[in-house]
């Protein structure tokens, strides 16, 4: 695009999996990127981008980085690989491929991948081989199934409100969110409502970020959010604050879940979400005091054995409160659903023979070491398995398994990628051509690629193109070019303006979805209601109700592992992304002053974190940000030489009460000084 004395300035988009998917301008000076920043003229963006990203061209041209392709030659997990060419590497890729589909099946393949990158065309770059081989079939649940599935049962393909409505609110809830680090563009509403008086008030376990600069906290227990919830909504029944005439026309099924609260004691809400009665009613009268509330909702509250339950409760308040008409100031968001696309277009699922194994993400320590028939063949782009998925210590048994042959298609040499057998070399969004949409706000892009690829990088939609070819596939979808695929792809997305036309080798502008929920799309387009009593079934009742913890009311572990520990996201990583800007460190864990003594912990000293399925160090902080009871370790660091467990060490392959999503945060645990400190 623009153009000054042989500098070029050209428009891209975050690719990261962050609800913000910034618009960003690259600076490129003769083919190389020499900054990114944020684009002013990007509605959400505004000009700023996140400090992670704004050095991201350090990872572009690390010396971690990936730059060909590489075969083992150490043991499995050493990290040591011999150069070979893109012809010898697709030559055993394909061979491999061809042994294992014809001595144990197409099934026997297990490919793995999520988030790396969040373009539509790279992200399901592997779908369509992989269907077309018969390979086992990945559910995706590993970040948001539960909350996903918890907010559709009740309020089906509705998109959520959009961020810019919060401006306009009086009461803003940060419900399981840090918005000051996962979700930094919402800020500026914040900001802009706090200026003309509204409050903030976060719900979390401990003091994040977002807490310490908000007005009101509530420090509900992890997974307590459901019984704060509807704590909350039988507050306004027993005060008679509910607008019943409302409830009668946006909502269906209210009399079911009336029946349950008002039988249900007091004593339960408190002590599943840990906030006293007065705490509730102090809730409710703020909600009830605020008609113009505006709950942004997290992910991280789903990631529990209640999380699905949760997720379906704040929904139900919201939904009591009056807030999904689209009025002025009044809203809920957890996914923006801004743009829907036709997904076969980009996954081609008709190549499959025979509907194939499903293995859920969250049990792939389960998938690669006892399943039957065992996986042969592992193959993982856009991810790295070994740090983000739970239980990690029996992932990395499985990947130490001789006859199991990995694949894994990487921009720098993360934990996973050092357990590869064949170790392929992958672009970064600088690099690739992808459309991109956020989850987090209602804009849309297709951007071009700013520079040419680094080494002989080769981004996933080609690497499964060359492959596809090697093996003589010519079903069309092999056949596309990137264009080809975007353009059948665009065609089926519903939220685009009815002027938008996609022109191939472009970039577009920055487009905003139609598909939005204000007051008159609630009434023209949607006319949804809410319905309180759904179809359930033995393991999911049908109304929102109260639920006992899966691990954390365990008697058993609870006397052998007597805290809880939760895992929230880092400032300054992205899952794991990021993990080679710190080698050899493996983070902090907070830790409240009562429990450092009773464990002999003092502040900044190493500290072993352990349960029955693992243990990992970590640095103690010893603060009054966590409560007693709750330990807190943010950030998923790489595993490092002198500690070869990551966080995940401790996190288990159980999972949550609807959509079978990871609990990443109700892990029982306990600790112990190890330097002697
Ligand atoms: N800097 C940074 N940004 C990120 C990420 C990152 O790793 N780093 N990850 C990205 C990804 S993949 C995603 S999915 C999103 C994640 O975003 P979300 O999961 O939507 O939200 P987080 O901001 O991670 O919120 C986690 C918060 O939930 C709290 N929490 C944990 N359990 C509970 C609970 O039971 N109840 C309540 N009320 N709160 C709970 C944690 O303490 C934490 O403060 O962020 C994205 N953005
Ligand atoms: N304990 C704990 N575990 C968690 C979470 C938690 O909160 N706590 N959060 C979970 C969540 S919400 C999520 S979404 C998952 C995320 O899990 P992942 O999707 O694995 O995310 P990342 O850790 O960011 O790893 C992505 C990898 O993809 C690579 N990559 C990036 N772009 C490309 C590309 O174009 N091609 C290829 N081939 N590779 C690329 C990056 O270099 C990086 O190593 O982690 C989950 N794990
Ligand atoms: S990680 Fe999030 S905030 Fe940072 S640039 Fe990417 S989309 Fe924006
Ligand atoms: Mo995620």
């Amino acid at each position: 695009m623009k153009q000054e004395n042989g500098i070029e300035y050209k428009k891209t988009i975050c690719p990261l999996d962050c609800p913000d998917s910034c618009g960003i301008i690259a600076k490129v000076d003769n083919g190389t990127v020499v900054s990114l920043k944020g684009d002013p003229d990007h509605p959400y963006t505004q000009g700023y981008i996140c400090r992670k990203m704004r050095s991201y061209i350090e990872r572009v041209y690390s010396s971690e980085r990936v730059l060909y392709p590489q075969l083992r030659v150490g043991e499995k997990g050493e990290g040591k690989f011999k150069r070979i060419s893109w012809d010898e590497a697709l030559e055993i890729f394909a061979r491999k491929v061809t042994e294992v589909r014809e001595t144990y099946g197409g099934e026997a393949i297990l490919p793995y991948q999520y988030a790396g990158n969040m373009g539509a065309i790279n992200k399901n770059a592997g779908y369509a081989l992989y269907h077309k081989l018969g390979a086992s079939r990945i559910l995706e649940t590993i970040c948001s199934a539960a909350a996903g599935a918890g907010m559709a049962m009740h309020l089906p393909d509705v998109p959520g409100s959009p961020p810019e409505v919060a401006e306009d609110a009086d009461l803003i809830v940060a419900w399981g969110i840090n918005i000051k680090v996962t979700n930094i563009h919402f800020w500026q509403y914040v900001a802009a409502a706090r200026k003309r008086g509204a409050k903030l008030l976060v719900i979390d376990p401990y003091k994040n970020d977002t807490v310490k600069s908000a007005d009101l906290y509530i420090p509900v227990q992890p997974g307590g959010d459901g019984a704060l919830a509807l704590g909350a909504i039988k507050l306004l029944l027993e005060s008679r604050l509910i607008d019943r005439q409302m409830l009668e026309k946006q909502t269906t099924g209210f009399d079911a879940l009336e029946k349950y609260l008002r039988a249900t004691p007091w004593d339960e809400f408190t002590r599943l979400s840990g906030v006293e009665k007065s705490g509730i009613e102090q809730f409710a009268q703020l909600l009830a005091g605020h008609p113009k509330t505006f709950i942004r909702i997290g992910i991280g509250l789903s990631r529990n054995s209640r999380g699905g339950m949760s997720v379906r409760s704040i929904a139900s308040l919201g939904a009591v409160l009056g807030l999904l008409d689209g009025q002025d100031g009044k809203g809920m968001l957890l996914s923006s659903k801004s743009f829907t696309g036709d997904s076969s277009k980009l996954r081609f699922p008709e190549l499959m023979e025979k509907p194939t194994r499903h293995i859920n993400m969250a049990h792939l320590g389960h998938a690669l070491t006892s399943l039957k028939p065992p996986v042969k063949m592992f193959i993982s782009y856009n991810c790295n398995p070994l740090c983000v998925a739970p239980d990690a210590s029996i992932v990395r048994k499985g990947l130490e398994r001789d006859d199991l042959f990995t694949v894994v298609h990487e921009q720098v040499m993360t934990p996973t990628a050092r357990y590869a057998d064949l170790l392929l070399p992958a672009t970064t969004f600088l690099e690739n051509r992808d459309l991109y949409t956020g989850y987090g706000h209602f804009q849309f892009g297709v951007v071009d690629s700013v520079i040419e690829p680094l080494g002989e990088a080769k981004s996933n939609f080609q690497l499964f193109q060359d492959l596809a070819g090697k093996l003589g596939f010519t079903d069309e979808p092999f056949r596309q070019t990137v264009d080809d695929r975007l353009s059948a792809y665009i065609a089926t997305i519903e939220g685009l303006p009815p002027n938008f036309e996609f022109i191939p080798d472009k970039p577009t502008e920055w487009i905003t979805s139609t598909r939005k929920r204000l007051s008159e799309s609630v009434i023209d387009c949607w006319q949804t209601f809410f319905a309180f009593n759904v179809e359930g079934d033995e393991q999911t009742p049908s109304i929102p109700c109260l639920l006992e913890a899966d691990e954390f009311s365990n008697k058993d572990l609870c006397s052998r592992f007597p805290l809880q520990l939760i895992t929230p996201p880092h400032i300054d990583l992205l899952n794991s992304t990021f993990g080679e800007r710190y080698p050899e460190e493996s983070g902090t864990v907070l830790i409240h002053p009562n429990d450092a003594e009773i464990y002999n912990i003092t502040d900044g000293c190493v500290v072993k974190i352990y349960n029955h399925r693992g243990g990992v160090n970590r640095v103690a902080k010893v603060t009054e940000d966590t409560r007693q009871g709750l330990i807190v370790a943010e950030g998923i660091f790489w595993q490092t030489a002198s500690c070869p467990a990551g966080i995940n060490d401790l996190t288990s392959q159980k999972t949550t009460d609807i959509a079978a999503g990871p609990t990443f945060h109700e892990s029982l645990v306990a600790i112990t000084p190890i330097d002697g400190h």
